[in-house]
């Protein structure tokens, strides 16, 4: 079985040339992807001339992890797609490789890469109270959020991808729903970037819309309830910065 490699980028020149270069290395990949959210600094330049295919992101939102990560899918060729987060400072081969591991070995479908590291405030203090209430089969994974995951290519056409920060934990309910057999697989400790807590609540907001909204499609929320509650939210103005296009 063969395997892509996707990072999704935004501004991070500094961690391409080693992520690229890394993600050749591991064992069975044929192709590494960039899709760039619109960089302004030589992200995609280095990419390119590391050899990974690259294209801008196909809707130029900001945050718009979740497009790319679905632009990624459509223009990957191999059986497995291995998506990884381009800040992470001490990737390796290893990464990769334990990532698929199971899908190569008929494990499972879907893999969701956890770490040493404790997880994020948005993972505990919002994922994992929701996940409990509405998906408390998925409550056992330690990083829900995680972007590091592996899944046999076919099957990301028949999930769907949010535009923005919901999409790691979207896809997990997804997979799950399709009846995918999902593993959590610790692939050791992730060195990266971490934000200040008022970057924070637009992630946070958006996990949780991700989260409920597959609660109301799966008809464990009352959807009339969610008209009542939810629908405004997003037009709420709070005298701060508007419009994030979630959804
Ligand atoms: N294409 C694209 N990539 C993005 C966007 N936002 C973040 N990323 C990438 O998504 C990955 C995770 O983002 P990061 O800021 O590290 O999130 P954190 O680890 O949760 O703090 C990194 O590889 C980013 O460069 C975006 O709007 N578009
Ligand atoms: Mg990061």
């Amino acid at each position: 079985m063969s395997i892509s490699v996707i990072f999704p980028t935004k501004n991070r020149a500094h961690y391409v040339k080693r992520a690229v270069r890394t993600a050749f290395k591991a064992h069975r990949v044929e192709e590494v992807i960039v899709i760039d959210g619109g960089s302004m600094d030589d992200t995609i330049r280095i990419a390119e001339r590391e050899g990974a295919k690259v294209i801008v992101q196909s809707d130029l939102i900001y945050p718009g992890k979740g497009i790319a990560m679905r632009d990624g899918a459509y223009l990957a060729s191999c059986d497995i797609l291995v998506y990884l987060d381009i800040d992470i400072r001490n990737v390796t081969p290893e990464f990769i490789e334990k990532l698929a591991e199971p899908i190569i070995s008929g494990q499972a479908e879907f893999v969701k890469g956890c770490f040493e590291r404790a997880a994020g405030r948005v993972t505990e203090l919002v994922a994992k109270p929701l996940l409990r209430m509405f998906y408390p089969e998925l409550a056992k994974f330690r990083q829900p959020l995680s972007g590091e995951i592996a899944g046999l290519r076919k099957l990301f056409y028949k999930v769907e991808f949010e535009r923005g920060w919901g999409v790691d934990v979207g896809l997990l309910i997804d997979f799950y729903k399709l009846g995918a057999r999902i593993v959590e697989r610790d692939i050791g400790y992730k060195d990266h970037d971490m934000k200040p807590l008022h970057a924070l609540t637009d992630m946070a907001y958006e996990v949780a819309a991700a989260i409920l909204r597959r609660a109301i499609r799966d008809q464990k929320v009352d959807p009339r309830w969610a008209e009542k509650y939810m629908s405004g939210v997003r037009a709420m103005d709070l005298g701060l910065e508007s419009e994030r296009g979630f959804v």
